[in-house]
């Protein structure tokens, strides 16, 4: 059985578009977390995250912690569902790349462009971010192109949090609308409320 360890409106959340993507059966494990933003909620001794974050995901007491690799887990565990290219698919490569971006580039990039502490350097790779970002999403709907995929998600749900996470143009905005009308979205988000 699967398990989402998970808080209302944080990163968890887009475990909960993904699981509802694949159609997964899960169970949801609601923790508490320390939000630096509004200074509130604590660590929870319940989680059996390492550091007390979200999202983890246990599967049958299998613990899986950090978003691209919950991503993988489950996009290879539910195959069928077409949310993340197999081994052996052309797509598989860029699909691994995508994930580790979000997790290597793009996670610090925001991070240091919200807590306005870019250097140069930063600066940098943040416009090589954009234009590459942009570039990919000018002659594609999805990341990988006309399929849609996890590594999307990843991506997206940061867009939901922080549009100005990115900068204001049409593109972003489009993709953006295009992931939001998607039906397990919204079946997700009611779940995230509840
Ligand atoms: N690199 C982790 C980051 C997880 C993370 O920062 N989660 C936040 C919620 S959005 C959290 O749990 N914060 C509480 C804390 O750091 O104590 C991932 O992508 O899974």
């Amino acid at each position: 059985m699967l398990t989402l360890v998970h808080a209302p409106r944080s990163r968890s959340t887009r475990f909960l578009w993904l699981l509802e993507e694949l159609g997964a059966d899960y169970d949801v494990m609601t923790v508490d977390i320390r939000r630096s933003v509004s200074n509130s909620g604590a660590r929870d001794p319940r989680n059996p995250h390492p550091h007390g974050q979200v999202p983890a995901l246990l599967d049958d007491g299998v613990l899986i912690t950090e978003s691209a690799a919950i991503a993988l887990y489950l996009t290879d565990k539910f195959p069928a569902n077409g949310l993340g290219p197999q081994v052996g698919d052309p797509l598989r490569g860029p699909y691994l790349g995508w994930l580790a971006y979000y997790a290597g580039v793009l996670e610090p990039a925001v991070t240091n462009l919200w807590k306005q502490r870019q250097d140069d350097e930063d600066k940098a790779t943040y416009q090589a971010l954009d234009d590459r970002l942009r570039s990919t999403l000018d002659s594609a709907p999805w990341l990988l192109g006309e399929t849609f995929s996890a590594a999307d998600i990843l991506f997206v749900s940061l867009l939901q949090f922080a549009r100005q996470m990115l900068p204001p143009h049409a593109v972003y905005d489009d993709w953006l609308a295009r992931a939001n009308a998607r039906p397990a979205l919204a079946r997700a988000l009611t779940k995230d409320a509840a």
